[in-house]
């Protein structure tokens, strides 16, 4: 029944779907050994633009982008892993905040997609053909959220059992209608599809991250790494606001935090980014495409990567999606493991959740221009 309510189920039908192939087919599987290119990382900025506030510089360097060797939950669409250049640039420190995100709407008067009336006849469009049109009481403005109700699920598969299309779910109110953002400054932003993060950064003079430079920056000080941290996976739960327990029934909260924490709450990697890892996805500039490493020419490194030319799901056809890294306070090693560098998923243009933000970058011309 979920299959035929709305256009954003079916994102995470396929998302569901994806996690569930991968999870049974990310064992035993051989990956070439990559060989470090000798590149020497610059130290400074080249640029004398001064740091903006609440962002740090990410230096130019040489990495291995992918799945890392030793990295067992690696999916096939993480593979192979290879070698790119990126330039240095600012990142934020933190996911976009209510804070920041208010102040963005109070400058502005934007209306996220969340919030705005549903148009039928645009959905369909992103719909399997002859999908019937829902019941107009269910085509109302809300967002999906997890079910933190569900106590039991039949299979993995169908990841219907603990998403719920909430009517009146929105950035404003994450839980739904009854729910606010009052004292919640410093929680990360949700429910904002990859068109509200795109209309934020054109206010802000920022721009998304390439999935590159999302990579580079969550490695940090490292080159080859499987996590934001090193490679030591009992250090997840100081790390990273993930879930423990059992996915999806039972979380037991190790790490501190059942739900969404407030940015900050976890230490920051090597160059002082937190939250890279966990807490709620984070939206980038590329297009979401399961082939898209498999097509590329690796015998160098690639400079500066933008991603696919296009997007390419085979499960989920008929919507544009973009890459979205670094999981959420919902991932779980038996699931999608998805707090691990390398790992990605793609969302809709217009799809939010209650589990997804963004965080923002800036190059020096950027800056520059801007003056
Ligand atoms: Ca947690
Ligand atoms: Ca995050």
């Amino acid at each position: 029944m979920y299959q035929q309510r709305l256009t954003k189920q079916f994102a995470y039908l396929a998302f569901a779907l994806v996690l569930f192939s991968s999870v049974s087919s990310c064992k035993n599987e051989d990956q070439k050994k990559s060989s470090e290119p000798k590149t020497e990382a610059k130290a400074e900025p080249t640029s004398k633009i001064e740091t903006p506030e609440g962002m740090v510089w990410v230096e130019e360097k040489t990495f291995l982008q992918g799945a890392k060797d030793t990295d067992n939950y690696a999916m096939p669409r993480e593979k192979p892993a290879h070698w790119v250049t990126v330039d240095g640039f600012f990142m934020d420190i933190t996911e976009v905040t209510n804070k920041q995100f208010k102040a963005f709407v109070e400058a502005t008067n934007y209306i996220t997609i969340a919030e705005r009336e549903i148009d039928w006849e645009e959905m369909k469009k992103e719909l399997p053909p002859n999908t019937p049109k829902p019941h107009d009481s269910i085509l109302q403005p809300g967002s999906l959220i997890f079910n933190k109700d569900v106590n039991a699920v039949v299979n993995m598969e169908n990841y219907g059992q603990w998403w719920t299309w909430k009517t009146g779910a929105n950035w404003r109110h994450p839980d739904g209608p009854e729910s606010t953002i009052e004292g919640k400054d410093d929680y990360p932003v949700v429910h904002v599809a990859y068109q509200d993060a795109l209309a934020y950064c054109e206010w802000a003079n920022r721009r998304l991250p390439t999935e590159a430079e999302w990579e580079s920056a969550a490695q940090g000080k490292n080159t080859n790494t499987i996590f934001t941290w090193g490679n030591d996976a009992a250090k997840l739960d100081a790390n990273a606001n993930t879930w423990q327990g059992v996915f999806p029934t039972k979380n037991e909260s190790q790490d501190g935090f059942e739900f969404i924490s407030p940015v900050k709450s976890y230490p920051p990697n090597s160059i002082g980014l937190y939250d890279m890892a966990g807490n709620v996805w984070e939206i980038t500039s590329d297009f979401f495409s399961v082939k898209y490493y498999s097509e590329l020419d690796t015998s160098k490194p690639i400079v500066n990567p933008k991603g696919a030319a296009t997007h390419f799901n085979p499960n989920n056809p008929y919507q544009v999606e973009h890459v979205m890294k670094g999981g959420s306070f919902l991932c779980h090693a038996s699931y999608c493991a998805s707090f691990r560098i390398s790992a990605k998923m793609g969302v809709s243009v217009d799809s939010g959740s209650d589990h997804m933000g963004f965080r923002t970058v800036a190059t020096p011309d950027m800056l520059s221009s801007k003056e």
